[in-house]
């Protein structure tokens, strides 16, 4: 699949694969469409699951003290485990849990054989840790090639990592997937932002990867620098690791001159290449169910909803061998759908993620996800598609403060500032349904990221 295949059916995209499969000069190891995997028949994906599914929970089970006793109170046995529906009788497991057993408490493996650690930045307390054997690294370095393909990268391209390497997983993520995908990988991490467009240029990058907000953050320094990134080679840029919307997707592609894919993942499940969108549908990420099962719950009653309904998104990993997660509350709010897919993938699809239950706002009453006055704001004449939403705590009530930024090239009046801050008002209060102070700063004051941004600044006092 990937561009070559763009728009085709399920049939044409598999030809297309057995081409690239025998491109003379590629490393012997590069990706490989895998139809069989991708392709499967639910019928045939449920009963991979289940017998996955077993052994992941016997893998739980026989090693991790912590699911063992979990197990034992409910009086169950990973035997008892006789369809995909059983799952739901096994509790959550929460990010709480991991940082109760840290470091290593929830891993399978003995530490000698786990050759990767990743951690969480753990600013609200421990920082959450993850281990990976040598068996891990290499079925995620699978995954992202696989996602880096359906997002329309081939092997042979230069793909340029702006994802930060270290303790995030997002960088070492893309980048192994990038080299098993048979890709020329550019190691760049986040910053040193006049560097990235110069190689962005020099090595005719054709893939992007970084988060959303730094993507654009590289297009408007470009900009100032007077560089067109629109006539480099871009094509494809593989964005994710914090929420974004449609508008600032179309904001990205028609800045970079690039076609803007959704990746998904997190450091708990695996990191980046749990889902990704495919270049041709851009509508949804398919969510690799040969390796994960995904759920939708309700976050407040637990129950599992109905495929099309939106509540939070509940991950149970099937291979993972150091960290088996065993429906694990993401704390992302998403819907699913079987619905077929123009690109022919038979994986399920994760709507886009329109934030996190721990993002969610209540501002009188009201609840509001950043991403939705993101899309309010990218698109409105004389708006910089930059913003952070303050709360404060007045009196007994919550009060939201949107900060938004102009274009640079407007002349800033006082009177243009109170017409942009009016129309902003506006459109938050029909649009989102909520009312907020709109401040306007000046051109390249709010602060911009170099991985995920901040969009809120909560002043209120921390309840103790
Ligand atoms: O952000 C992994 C990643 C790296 C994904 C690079 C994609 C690209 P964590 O730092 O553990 O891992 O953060 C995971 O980020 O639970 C979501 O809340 C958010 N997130 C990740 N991808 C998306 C996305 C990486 N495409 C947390 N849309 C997740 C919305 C996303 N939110």
């Amino acid at each position: 699949m990937g561009t070559q295949t763009r728009g085709r059916s399920g049939t044409a995209a598999k030809k297309a694969v057995v081409t690239r499969k025998s491109t003379p000069g590629r490393a012997a190891s590069a990706y490989k469409f895998d139809a069989a995997a991708e392709t499967m028949p639910r019928a045939e994906i449920e009963r991979l699951q289940l017998r996955r599914l077993k052994a992941s929970v016997k893998n739980a089970c026989d090693n991790v003290p912590f699911h063992r006793q979990r197990m034992k109170s409910l009086g169950f046995e990973p035997g008892d485990l006789k369809q995909l529906d059983d799952l739901a009788r096994l509790p959550f497991t929460l990010k709480s849990d991991l940082r109760d057993n840290y470091p290593f408490g929830l891993f399978a493996r003995p530490r000698t054989e786990v050759v990767r650690l990743h951690a969480s930045s753990g600013t609200t307390g421990k920082p959450t840790v993850v281990g990976y054997t040598a068996k891990d690294i290499s079925t995620w370095a699978d995954l992202m090639a696989r996602s880096m393909a359906c997002a329309g990268g081939r092997p042979g391209d230069v793909i340029h990592n702006a994802y930060g390497y270290g303790l995030f997983t997002g960088g070492l993520g893309a980048h192994y997937g990038a080299e098993r995908l048979g890709a020329t990988v550019v190691p760049m991490s986040g910053g040193s932002t006049e560097r990235q467009i110069v190689l962005i240029t020099d090595f005719g990058a054709r893939v992007l990867c970084a988060t959303p907000s730094y993507a654009l953050a590289i297009a408007e320094v470009a900009e100032k620098e007077g560089v067109d990134l629109r006539k480099s080679k871009l094509e494809i840029g593989i964005f994710g690791a914090e929420p974004w919307s449609e508008a600032m997707r179309r904001e990205v592609e028609a800045r970079l001159g690039l076609k803007a894919v959704d990746i998904y993942g997190l450091s708990e499940i695996l990191g980046p290449g749990v889902a990704c969108e495919c270049a041709e549908g851009q509508a949804g990420l398919h969510g690799w169910e040969d390796h994960f099962i995904f759920e939708v719950i309700d976050p407040d009653t637990g129950k599992r909803l109905k495929e099309g309904e939106s509540g939070e998104l509940v991950i149970t990993t099937l291979t993972k061998e150091a960290l088996p997660m065993i429906r694990y509350r993401t704390r992302d709010i998403t819907r699913l759908s079987t619905e077929r897919c123009v690109c022919g993938r038979t994986h399920v699809r994760i709507k886009r993620i329109t934030g996190r239950n721990d993002d969610m706002l209540i501002i009188r009453g009201v609840n509001v996800y950043p991403s939705q006055i993101e899309a309010v704001l990218v698109g409105l004449p004389d708006v910089a598609p930059h913003y952070q939403l303050v709360v404060e705590r007045k009196g007994s009530m919550d009060h939201l403060t949107v900060e938004v930024e102009l274009v640079p090239n407007v002349v800033p009046t006082g009177e243009l500032r109170s017409i942009v801050a009016e129309s902003v008002r506006h459109h938050i209060k029909s649009i989102v349904g909520v009312t907020a102070d709109v401040v306007v700063k000046e051109p390249g004051e709010i602060p911009r990221s170099m991985g995920k941004a901040v969009r809120v600044r909560d002043l209120r006092p921390k309840l103790v």
